[in-house]
């Protein structure tokens, strides 16, 4: 397959309403969105670093200038290209996962497209359809969550995940366990917002029957993890501080966690989301796919990869109006509590023109 160029293009995209964590609100999404045109098909991937390096180090803008100034170049030298070769030409390149996971997914995109299979297939997907979670952002008062809340349910949401912070954590979860019973699947992401001295209020949590608490400490805190898991009942899962299929295996090894969020941002790409899949399988570790806010054309990836097997536990993986209005593809809609996993090529499914060009707010081709 040969590259004729790529096309960096942002667009901007108003939340349906504002999501709050324990790093900050976000009211709209800044996304920068990557097009492979090559000789047989084009791609698309969607970098998830969001405007401001809050949750991870990256960030819109620092990923749109790696992109261009050293992996788009490296990867169009690499002569007769597939996903295998894209990710070697980009390996020179230290960190920048979510840059490179973004033109990783735009070439297997192009590449699936024109060998007429889809993303699904290629990573082993074996379900036709993916049990869908939603993640409820810190309100300013428990009334308004559990509103928030039963409206999810009413959509038929099949589990909540709390987002909480010091100051909101026990009583949130007290009130949702109140009002919609014990057998709510139920977790907890803290972002890490606490520290180790906050283990023993953290143990206040074991009550409540909760799926697991995620990211509780400091993403480059593995040991405190560690130690927090030996004093609380409440399963540990890691988001931030997983980065690669082998930092997966050694944190589920020292005990820092026994659950992993998966996001191939995260962790460099969809296939590298494989490799900890089928790492972390054999260890018996449930994985779940994480959400950051994705458009229609990154939802489309997640929910392949949310299909493979070791995919135990329902994901970030929501329907396009809990985000927005006007979703950039045909919107996923939940049926019965699940995300159909798209079967067309690629990632089988394609921005909306007229859409896309009004949301549009910049855009740069880089020739090959
Ligand atoms: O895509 O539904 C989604 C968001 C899920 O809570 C979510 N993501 O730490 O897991 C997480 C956060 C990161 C993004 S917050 C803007
Ligand atoms: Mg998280």
């Amino acid at each position: 397959m040969k590259l004729t160029g790529i096309e960096l293009r942002r667009v901007a995209l108003p939340l349906v309403s504002p999501f709050r964590t324990s790093f900050g609100v976000e009211r709209d999404r800044d996304v920068l969105l990557v097009r492979a045109v090559t000789g047989d098909a084009e791609g698309w991937g969607e970098c998830v670093a969001a405007a401001e390096p809050r949750y991870s180090s990256e960030y819109a803008d620092g990923a749109a200038d790696v992109l261009r100034r050293f992996l788009v170049p490296a990867v169009a030298a690499a002569g007769d290209l597939d996903p295998d070769a894209a990710r070697q030409a980009m390996a020179f390149v230290k960190g920048h996962r979510m840059a490179k996971a973004a033109l990783e997914l735009a070439v297997l995109d192009a590449w699936l497209r024109a060998a007429g299979r889809s993303l699904a297939a290629h990573l082993g997907a074996t379900r036709d359809r993916v049990p869908a979670g939603v993640s409820v952002g810190i309100h300013d008062s428990v009334p308004e969550l559990l509103d928030a809340v039963a409206g999810y349910l009413d959509q038929g949401y099949l589990r909540i995940k709390l987002k909480i912070e010091p100051g909101w954590d026990l009583e949130p979860v007290a009130a949702v366990r109140e009002r919609f019973g014990a057998d709510l699947p139920l977790q907890v992401d803290a972002n890490a917002a606490y520290t180790l001295a906050d283990a023993g209020h953290l143990a206040g949590l074991d009550q409540f029957g909760l799926l697991l608490i995620e990211q509780p400490l400091a993403e480059d805190d593995l040991a405190g993890h560690a130690e927090l898991a030996r004093r609380l009942a409440t399963p540990v899962c890691l988001d931030e501080s997983i980065t690669s299929a082998r930092s997966a295996v050694d944190a589920v090894a020292m005990g820092a966690c026994r659950i992993v969020n998966v996001k191939a941002g995260r962790v460099g790409g969809y296939l590298e989301a494989r490799r900890l899949h089928d790492a972390c399988r054999p260890l018996g570790v449930p994985l779940w796919c994480g959400g950051m806010l994705e458009t229609g054309l990154g939802r489309a990836a997640n929910v392949a990869l949310a299909a493979l097997p070791g995919f135990t536990l329902p994901g970030d993986t929501s329907a396009s109006d809990r985000y927005y209005r006007q979703d950039l593809t045909a919107p996923f809609v939940l049926e019965d509590g699940h995300l159909a996993v798209p079967r067309g090529p690629g990632i089988g499914v394609e921005p909306l023109g007229d859409v896309l060009e009004e949301l549009t707010t910049s855009v740069a081709w880089i020739p090959a």
